[in-house]
């Protein structure tokens, strides 16, 4: 009898599950991409420089916790996700190997905060694409923007 009622309870979640799928309750269409990158953009090298600093917005929609296991992009040779510590008095640069993103959470990738140093960047004339590698396989694309360096900076 608990058997059966359990079985029914069931296939009626499933049925609904279903009915609400089609009839348009979904997610609405921002919520349905599972992972989001805004706000791509990295320093335009000083002249005579490789190494420049990249800044993006990530955020999780999806069920489970994320992690970013590294960030690639054709422009540069090597490029690192980096966090500031604070050693002593002086704020340290710091490798993040990777960064966990809880459900629903947005990390933000900005000057003065955690930030991507890039390797022997050089910039293409065509927007280039950041890639963001998580550790469940996917790749999440986004194009940089490019800006110049600002005195606050
Ligand atoms: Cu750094």
């Amino acid at each position: 009898m608990f058997l059966i009622r359990c079985q029914t309870v069931f296939f009626c979640a499933l049925v609904g599950a279903l009915v609400l799928g089609l009839s348009g309750c979904a997610p609405a269409p921002q919520d349905s991409t599972p992972y989001q990158v805004s706000n791509a953009s990295i320093r335009t090298p000083l002249p005579g420089r490789t190494v420049t600093a990249g800044y993006f917005d990530f955020k999780n929609n999806s069920d489970g916790i994320v992690t970013i296991v590294g960030v690639s992009s054709d422009i540069a040779k090597r490029i690192e996700m980096h966090t500031i510590k604070k050693v002593g008095e002086q704020m340290r640069m710091r490798p993040l190997p990777e960064l966990d993103v809880e459900p629903g959470a947005q990390v933000t990738f900005t000057s003065g905060g955690k930030h991507l140093m890039l390797f022997d960047a050089e910039l293409a004339e065509s927007p280039s694409i950041l890639k963001i590698e998580l550790a469940n396989g996917v790749v999440v694309e986004a194009p940089f923007q490019h800006t110049e360096l600002i005195d606050a900076d």
